[in-house]
Parts: structure tokens; sequence; C-alpha cells
């Protein structure tokens, strides 16, 4: 794979579906009217922008009962496989695929679409306050936003409407940095597929400079391989990041957040970006102001804003 491509591929996604609060559609219109594109143009990069963002909205069925506990289940899997051939079509092209979201549940969509590129070599850095790999069977709320990394890692096999994932990503080339907020559910799917995760606990422990030094080295030792993040805006501590839907006290710090974008952005490795979970809706005006704008700037800096 190419590294430190010159063209940025964006994709939005205004898509709330996997979760029960409306308003995260709104995260990818407010990320633009805050000039998300200019500023990544500003850096040098070109952009190529993946058209009809307005079809997420008008493509949900008229009935969408829930299968089994899953709610929403045909609206989610049609929204993330259109994701995932948008993002496929970025990825082919050699551009860094960003997404805009939207809830987590399009992280299915954006780990088929760069996998499907990129194969097994693909590693994934989740950042989020939550583990996101419930199955059907596991979930709680029904909500697929806590779902996406069950189907694409093959832990549940994939049912009707989600029969289209097969499972792409290797167990041991995720890992996860800023957990804390895990169902007891998921933390027996993570010990019993060892799958890597630091917390906010190793974050304390170690400082964040260690943590993404040993979570790089699971999953890229030689940081040759190409790289996913999926950063769920909710990692950051709610002083940071107040507008999104399930907020977790005891989360990264600004500098913490930006840490890691920075750090990945060094490797040179990146090739798709994740940023969801904003949610302009939740909160006063400078609550969401300061959530897009920090959604902006973690976005600037995955794609290497601060290296001199
Ligand atoms: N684990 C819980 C569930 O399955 C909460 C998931 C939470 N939300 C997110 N994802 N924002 O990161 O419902
Ligand atoms: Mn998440
Ligand atoms: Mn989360
Ligand atoms: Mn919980």
């Amino acid at each position: 794979f190419l590294k430190n491509p010159k063209t940025v591929g964006i994709t939005c996604v205004p898509f709330s579906g996997g979760q029960p609060k409306g308003g995260v559609d709104d995260g990818p219109v407010e990320m633009m009217r805050f000039g998300v594109l200019d500023q990544i143009q500003d850096m040098g990069y070109n952009i190529e922008l993946s058209d009809g963002m307005d079809k997420y909205q008008t493509m949900k069925p008229a009935d969408d009962p829930p299968i089994g506990k899953m709610k929403n289940p045909r609206y989610v899997s049609m929204a993330a496989r259109r994701v995932a051939e948008q993002v496929r079509a970025q990825c082919e092209k050699g551009n860094i695929a960003v997404t805009l979201g939207g809830d987590h549940s399009i992280g299915m969509g954006t780990l088929v679409g760069s996998s499907s590129v990129y194969g097994d070599d693909l590693c994934v850095i989740w950042v989020d306050a939550h583990a996101d790999i419930n199955t059907p069977d596991t979930t709680e709320s029904g909500n697929l936003h806590g779902c996406p990394l069950s189907f694409v890692l093959g832990i549940c096999d994939a049912e009707s409407p989600f029969d289209w994932i097969k499972p792409c990503i290797r167990k041991d080339r995720l890992v996860y940095i800023g957990l804390r907020d895990v169902d007891a559910t998921e933390k027996a799917i993570l010990r019993k597929h060892n799958i890597k995760a630091f917390s906010m606990h190793d974050v304390d422990r170690h400082g964040i400079g260690k943590v993404v030094e040993m979570a790089l080295d699971h999953v890229n030792k030689d940081r040759t391989l190409p790289v996913h993040m999926s950063f769920d805006v909710d990692a950051l501590d709610p002083s940071v990041a107040p507008a999104t839907g399930t907020p977790v006290r005891g989360g990264l710090t600004f500098r913490e957040g930006h840490y890691i974008c920075e750090a990945v952005a060094e490797t040179g490795c990146l090739v798709s970006l994740d940023l969801v979970e904003v949610n302009p809706a939740l909160g006063d005006p400078e609550s969401l102001r300061q959530t897009v704008a920090v959604g902006c700037s973690l976005v600037r800096c995955s794609l290497g804003e601060s290296l001199l």
C-alpha cells in the first residue's frame, strides 16, 4: 500500500439508526459547516467527496421491526453496505478514506470496505469508551452501534440482513484504546478471543505515549501494515466532547486524544479513518461547537497536521 497518500476521500454518513438518539445524523454536516474540507485542503491534500450523502436518510425502510433484540436491523444493514461500497471505492483509488458519522454502527461498513482492498493485513485501532463488540445475542440494548466489531471479526455468524458481512478483520490485528464502559458479555468476548485492549486504567498507569506505542507494537510491530483508525468521540472525556449520545466520565483528555491521532499519522500507515458519534443536538450551543471543533481537529491531526 501507498504510504502518505496525497488525496483524502471523504464519505459523509448522516446516520443515526444504530442507536435511539436523533441528531447524530447531523454530525457530518456540522463538521462540514465548521470547515473540515477546507481545513484538509489547506494542509495540501486533494479532496474527493463520495456522493449522495442525502441517500442515507431516504433509504430508511418503511417497516423495520426488530429481529431478535436488534433494532432497525434492515436500515443499519443497508446503510453499512453503502458505506462499505463508498469506502472501498475511495481505498481502491489509493485515497485515505475518511468517514464522518453518524453513529458507530457504520464502522461495520468502513471495515468491510477498507479490508476489501487491504485484505487481512489491515490493522484496526478502535478508540472508544465502549468495546462495540456485542453480538446480536449478547446485546442488552439492541442498539447496533454497540455491535459492529462482532460482525467483522466473525465472532457471531452474521445472519440476515447482515449475512453480506464475511469475517474480514483478524482478531490479533485489533487493538482498543480508551475503554471504560464495557459490558460483562463484552469482557467475556475480549477474554475468549484474546483481543488486546488498553483501558483508561492503562492510560493512567503507563501514560498515553507508552500505551500508543504498545498498541501499535501489538498490531503493527514494523509499522509496515495499513492501519484503519475508528475514533468514537466519546473516547474523549465529556468535558472535552460533551455532545455525544453515550458520554462516560473519566475519558481521554484533549491532548491524549490528539496524541493518539498524531502518533498514528507519524507511522504514515493510515489508510482509513472514522470519526463518529458527534451529536450536535445534545447540549447547549457551546457544547456543540466544542465537540464539532474537536472532531475536526482529530481528523486533521490524524492526517498529520501537527507533525513538524
Ligand atoms: N455496550 C452498550 C451497548 O451495547 C453501549 C454501547 C454504546 N455506545 C456507543 N458505542 N457509543 O461506542 O448498547
Ligand atoms: Mn463506539
Ligand atoms: Mn462509544
Ligand atoms: Mn454500560
